[in-house]
């Protein structure tokens, strides 16, 4: 355990909190929250004692994972010192009269707060290095930097690259106002092929199941219990299980914590997903299992489908996916029989490959073949039915719009067929910098250099005349930044949001909390550093709240709300509301239908035609737009989340990284790096054994990690969690950047997702 006390300081000051007393009192509950059933239980004792007890006095909305889970904080000598669960909250238990927990990553957030890996004070680049400054100096140098930017090379070659942020401000500054048009998240590095899919085909928002109601559910390419959006998500699967003797499916090349949670588990080859949802079309038109009256009256395309899936029988498909017919058709008579009490959970599994987006297509279409879209146990079309009243109209705030609709930044790029359907491509931005077309970036919460094309983008981000960024570590970027803002933590700032997707699949609400401690160190609220950057930049009058804490009563007078009472609550309904929203109006389509072939969404068509794929369900082999194992690279790789570890952010925390060594049975070691994970079948031959340092290399580049043997995992296929190494907030410590091992031309062609499966070699040895 000495390592846990070697953490660097990496900033000067002191963290404020004997690291030590920290982990003594807090390690216990942060153990316990695991997931899924064992972990939840743990907490609930926490949970069990009363909100009035001594120190209890603070609230707190956990935004590790973007949910929002309710925290209440006990608050010792102005000190966070433990957290626990609200009940009944709809991110943080499973629904009205349930225990509310939180999840390792949630408990963590304490950890966080005090975390000396933080950026503690202001910088700005002179002479070549970050020095510490004044506020006011780092306002005033990024306003002067903006300003020049904009002079010299016009606002449309500025990039504008978010993760989660805690306050929109941000679009109206740099887009309304300044100009970029150029905004890049999440959607093609995380979900773009099936939620681009769901929503051109009719679904709404994300295809979240409503589990509590749920008989069937397959979760497909997805580790739900593990990784989940909030805890609601396993919380319900586990209710529905339990509750309706629903059956769980899970179909992944690795045995994960949810395929050990199921009824059936389906190592399915890895990228071969899209045969097997259309033999379960086959196998559902065949048996006549399909919804009929949904079919004929709701939907578009479906003599197309039948075509699609004719001959693709549950025999063809058993030698493209490596999974026996008699699966195929069990699975497929499972799901519609159960229907529409029946929903497929999807999500980077499928999204994260070249032929991602005619997965996703070939499986949501199941969905429509059965008739489960907003119906009880289906697919949830969730509202957020809060009468929330829009802060900048109640403010009297009006913004320009001096930005385009249409990213400028990849103009030119014309041989790009996702060029049309979907502005930025995350992967495909080195390479406008390289060109010219984008030479300043603003970062909000985001470091790319762990997402894909990872070398690209070192090069790119020397490449770039500004990089501005607002975050809460020392990353790869952010040192390489020239003006550094650094935000507050969760517990130091108001938090809120309103549902969405949660427990209750009938209900909207709001959550929201104070800032329960204040900023550490010389940290501000995102709010805060946003409206000061105005301010510098002349645009002061677009902000007329004085507090982050004004401009959320704002928007809470809509409900009679305010800040003070959500604060003492941590959540508030709104109004219920039904199923079947699409008998009102139809669905969000050009024919009003779901729509099983895709020939109506113009821009789609294009891209298709461009990359040279069909507008119908359609399965194309994994080797047609990526890598596929061959003599050199015989194995297969893609990296994953892990329960313990919140994406780019959580590498810093011993306590999670503990958490997870012991996970592998390998807190002997001494390493607290992430872990490639390898079948005995390939860890034999090559002389590997649990614990050794190993070499992953593919055609890009090479890391080193420790491996860990397992038959949790098919043979063929390796993988490690992301978000470590170089470029990462440790970068000196164990563990390897797997995007070391990817390069910018992988990528899915219609959307210009990052296609991270990798072909790659395995070798006994390596750095440590
Ligand atoms: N603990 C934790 N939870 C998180 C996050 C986090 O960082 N940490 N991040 C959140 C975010 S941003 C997201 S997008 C979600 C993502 O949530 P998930 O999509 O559930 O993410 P993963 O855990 O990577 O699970 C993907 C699974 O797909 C499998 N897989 C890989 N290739 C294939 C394939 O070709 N076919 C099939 N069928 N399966 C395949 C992998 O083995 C892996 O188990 O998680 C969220 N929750
Ligand atoms: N290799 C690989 N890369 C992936 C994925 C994968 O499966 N494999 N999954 C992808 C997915 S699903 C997603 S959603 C994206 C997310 O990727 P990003 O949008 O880049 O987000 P994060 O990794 O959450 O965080 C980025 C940085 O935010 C900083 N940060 C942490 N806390 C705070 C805070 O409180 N405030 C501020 N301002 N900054 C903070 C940290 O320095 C962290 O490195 O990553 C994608 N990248
Ligand atoms: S599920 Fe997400 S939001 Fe909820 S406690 Fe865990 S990390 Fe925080
Ligand atoms: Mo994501």
């Amino acid at each position: 355990m000495a390592r846990m006390t070697d953490k660097k300081n990496t900033d000067g000051s002191d963290s404020g909190i004997d690291r030590r007393t920290f982990l003594k009192t807090s390690a216990g509950a942060a153990a316990a929250a695991g997931v899924g059933s064992a972990g939840m239980a743990a907490t609930q004792e926490a949970s069990a004692q009363s909100d009035t007890e001594e120190g209890w006095t603070a609230s707190g909305s956990c935004w590790d994972c973007h949910q929002l889970c309710g925290q209440r904080v006990k608050i010792q000598d102005g000190k966070a010192t433990e957290l626990k669960g609200v009940d009944g909250h709809p991110r943080g238990s499973a629904g009205e009269g349930r225990d509310g927990t939180l999840c390792s990553k949630g408990h963590a957030q304490i950890e966080k707060a005090y975390d000396p890996y933080r950026i503690k004070e202001p910088h700005v680049r002179k002479n070549g290095e970050l020095k510490k400054v004044s506020w006011d100096e780092a306002l005033q140098e990024a306003a002067d930097l903006f300003r020049e930017f904009k002079d010299e090379h016009g606002p449309e070659k500025l990039m504008l690259m978010h993760g989660y942020d805690t306050d929109d401000m941000w679009t109206k500054l740099l887009m309304n106002i300044y100009g970029s048009p150029n905004k890049v998240g999440h959607t093609t590095i995380c979900h773009g092929p099936w939620s681009d899919t769901w929503a051109w085909m009719g679904g709404v928002g994300r295809p979240w199941g409503d589990n509590k109601n749920a008989e069937y559910i397959i979760n497909w390419g997805r580790n739900e219990m593990e990784s989940f959006n909030g805890q609601w998500q396993p919380k319900g699967i586990l209710d529905a299980k339990e509750k309706n003797d629903a059956t769980l499916v899970t179909i992944d090349p690795r045995y994960t914590k949810t395929a050990q949670h199921s009824d059936t588990w389906i190592p399915i080859e890895p990228r071969a997903d899209g045969a097997l949802a259309l033999a379960m079309g086959n196998v559902i038109i065949e048996e006549g299992l399909y919804d009929e009256e949904f079919v004929d009256n709701w939907t578009y395309g479906f003599e197309e489908y039948r075509q699609a899936v004719a001959d693709k029988t549950p025999e063809w498909a058993e030698d493209e996916t490596g999974v026996d017919a008699e699966t195929i058709r069990k699975t497929a008579i499972g799901f519609a029989e159960a229907a529409p009490n029946c929903h497929i959970s999807i999500w980077t599994g499928i999204t994260n490959a070249g032929n991602g987006h005619k997965t996703a297509q070939n499986i949501h279409a199941l969905n429509g073949l059965v008739g489960n879209l907003d119906r009880p146990g289906g697919h949830r079309f969730f509202k957020a039915t809060v009468d929330l009243a829009d802060p900048y109209g109640e403010a009297g705030v009006e913004f320009p719009a001096n930005h385009e609709d249409v990213p400028q930044v990849l103009s030119d790029y014309e041989e790009y067929p996702f060029h049309h359907v979907r502005g930025l491509s995350y992967t495909v931005l080195p390479e406008a910098v390289q060109n010219g077309d984008a030479t300043g970036l603003f970062a909000y919460w985001a470091n790319p250099l762990k997402n894909s094309a990872t070398q690209e983008w070192f090069d790119a981000l020397d490449e770039l005349d500004m990089i501005v960024a607002i975050d809460a570590y020392w990353n790869g970027m952010t040192r390489r930044a020239d003006v550094v803002l650094p935000e507050s933590s969760q517990l130091e700032k108001p938090m809120f949001g309103a549902g969405g997707p949660g427990s209750y699949s009938q209900r909207g609400w709001v959550t929201g909390s104070k800032a329960a401690i204040e900023p550490q160190w010389n940290t501000k609220p995102g709010f805060d550093i946003l409206k000061g950057l105005s301010q510098k930049m002349g645009y002061g009058n677009y902000v007329p709240w004085d507090s982050k804490e004004e401009k959320i009563n704002d928007a809470l007078s809509g409900m009679g709300l305010t800040l003070d009472e959500l604060d003492e609550k941590s959540f508030v309904f709104g109004d219920e509301y039904g199923y079947e929203s699409w008998k009102d109006g139809g669905f969000n389509t050009a024919t009003g239908k779901f729509e099983f072939v895709l020939d109506n969404v113009e821009a789609y068509v294009k891209a298709a035609e461009q990359a040279g794929v069909s507008t119908a369900p359609e399965y194309i082999p994994a080797g047609e737009f990526g890598q596929m194992p061959d003599d050199e690279y015989p194995l297969e790789f893609t990296d994953t989340f892990v329960e313990q570890i919140s994406r780019g952010g959580d590498q810093t925390l011993d306590h999670s990284k503990e958490l997870l060594a012991e996970r592998w049975g390998l807190e002997h070691k001494d390493y607290r790096g992430n872990y490639l994970l390898i079948n005995p079948e390939d860890a034999d031959p090559r002389g590997i054994e649990d614990g050794n340092m190993v070499t992953v290399e593919s055609p890009a580049g090479s890391i080193s990690l420790m491996a860990h043997v397992t038959e949790g995992i098919k043979p063929g296929y390796v993988t490690t969690s992301w978000g470590w190494g170089e470029g990462s907030i440790t970068p000196d410590e164990e563990g390897g950047n797997s995007m070391m091992l990817h390069s910018a031309d992988q990528i899915e062609p219609v959307i210009g997702m990052a296609d991270r499966h990798i072909k790659v070699e395995v070798t006994n040895g390596g750095e440590q």
